[in-house]
């Protein structure tokens, strides 16, 4: 079974998450997500609309999903990937290149990014009585 792992904050649920996750799946048989704690998002300096509890019921609730489990630190990387006996990490491009120190362990691949949405383009647009065009 080849395994694979992506981390995130998966706020505001849309459609890039969604593309994200269902490329992820398909490189193997079975997809865990690392869904960044609240607290962990402070670090990153960003404030999710949904609690880790609802952002975590959210994502086990979407078919490519198979397990999510916290991410506390920038640091607990390799030993997910050990722990888990992963094959494949994931994350979007825009993170190209940060997380090659995991090549060591398993394959990494970066996904080109869906363009033309965000969970800040969301709040923004909302802010501004837009929608998405
Ligand atoms: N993503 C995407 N296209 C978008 C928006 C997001 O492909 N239009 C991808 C991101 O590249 C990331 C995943 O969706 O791989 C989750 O995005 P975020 O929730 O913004 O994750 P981020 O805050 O970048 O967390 O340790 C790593 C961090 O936890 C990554």
């Amino acid at each position: 079974m080849k395994k694979v792992i992506t981390y995130g904050t998966y706020d505001l649920l849309h459609v890039g998450h969604i593309n994200l996750l269902r490329r992820a799946r398909e490189l193997g048989d079975y997809l865990l997500v690392v869904l960044s704690s609240d607290e962990f998002n402070a670090i990153k300096h960003k404030t999710a609309y949904h609690s880790y509890e609802d952002r975590k019921i959210i994502l086990e609730s979407i078919r490519y999903v198979d397990k999510v489990i916290p991410e506390y630190t920038w640091d607990q990387k390799i030993k997910d990937v050990i722990d888990n006996d992963i094959d494949i990490f994931v994350m979007g491009d825009d993170w190209k290149g940060q997380f090659d120190f995991l090549k060591e362990y398993c394959e990494v691949i970066y996904l080109p990014r869906t363009k033309g949405i965000s969970t800040t383009k969301i709040k923004e647009d909302l802010q501004l009585g837009m929608k998405n065009e």
